[in-house]
């Protein structure tokens, strides 16, 4: 029998009893509806073959391609292999491979006109130890900003690019490096539960829209601090066979990036558009 249970006291919901291959449509509605109240779901104990992986992550939304062409699989390239291919041909450990989503906290595809809605992972492999995946409410950020800041960023517009203000991305082909800004409000109102959030990411923000870049550095600094709310976060620890999805319009991530090297941690992971408003305003 499917059970939903709350993981973190404000982020995270765990589901067990239910094999996403064959579930009803109403247990469908159940789990999307407890992954929308709680930014981030992670149904247990799944068996998936990558068609199998592909089309359950199509129920959220169109899945599409990652910008990183040398992380796809070969075979499927709506799937973005982690941790495979960790060592270089001199034995050396790719630090852009063991350490990826563990610079900082982030929200996947800011740099996207249409950013992600969510990104999904199905865990292969797992270490004996460390390599937890951590998350955090941007609901709860927004709730806890103080007015002075509220007031501040209400109306404001971020520019976003795939480098931020660093510029290159060591992910990313010489030929897909150049990225121009896309431009999302700060305070973002979500297309499906109404609610406000902070939508800001320290390391693919360039600058502010029509903020002098003495301010914005300083909002910067302080969004950074601000962005993770005490008590309102999730660290996951993986098992095999765990799926989870992130809501990248209410929610920060990032890898813990501390597993031991030598060890396999492996995931397939997707990311997943919207088919609603945003798609739409993408496709002006
Ligand atoms: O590997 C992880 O725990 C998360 C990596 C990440 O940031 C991502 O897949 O978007
Ligand atoms: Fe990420």
């Amino acid at each position: 029998m499917v059970e939903i249970r709350r993981l973190g006291e404000q982020i995270g919901v765990e589901v067990t009893g239910i094999d996403v291959k064959t579930m009803s449509e109403a247990e469908w509605n159940r789990i999307y509806h407890a992954w929308l109240d709680c930014n981030v779901m992670c149904v247990r104990g799944q068996d998936l073959t990558i068609p199998d992986f592909i089309h359950y992550s199509e129920r959220f939304g169109p899945v599409v391609p990652h910008p990183s062409k040398s992380t796809r699989h070969p075979d499927h390239p709506q799937i973005t292999m982690l941790g495979v291919n960790k060592f270089d041909a001199e034995g050396r450990l790719r630090d852009e491979i063991y350490r990826r989503g563990a610079e900082g906290w982030h929200t996947d595809g800011a740099y996207n006109q249409a950013p992600f809605k969510a990104t999904q992972l199905y865990a292969l492999a797992v270490p004996s130890r460390g390599g937890n995946t951590l998350f955090a409410n941007a609901y709860a950020a927004y709730d806890r900003l103080p007015q002075r800041l509220k007031d501040r960023l209400d109306g404001v517009t971020g520019a976003f690019a795939y480098g931020g203000r660093r510029g290159k991305a060591r992910l990313l082909n010489p030929e897909d490096q150049d990225w121009t800004p896309v431009f999302h409000k700060i305070i973002r109102t979500h297309p499906e539960t109404g609610r406000k959030s902070l939508y800001f990411d320290p390391g693919k923000i360039c600058y502010f829209v029509g903020i002098d870049d003495k301010e914005g550095d300083a909002l910067i600094a302080e969004l950074k601090e601000r962005m993770i709310t005490p008590g309102a976060e999730y660290h996951h620890v993986w098992q095999k066979g765990d799926i989870v999805i992130w809501d990248n319009r209410c929610s920060y991530h990032r890898a813990a990036g501390d597993y031991p090297p030598e060890e396999d941690r492996i995931h397939w992971r997707v990311s997943i558009n919207d088919y609603g408003v945003e798609a739409l305003e993408a496709a002006e």
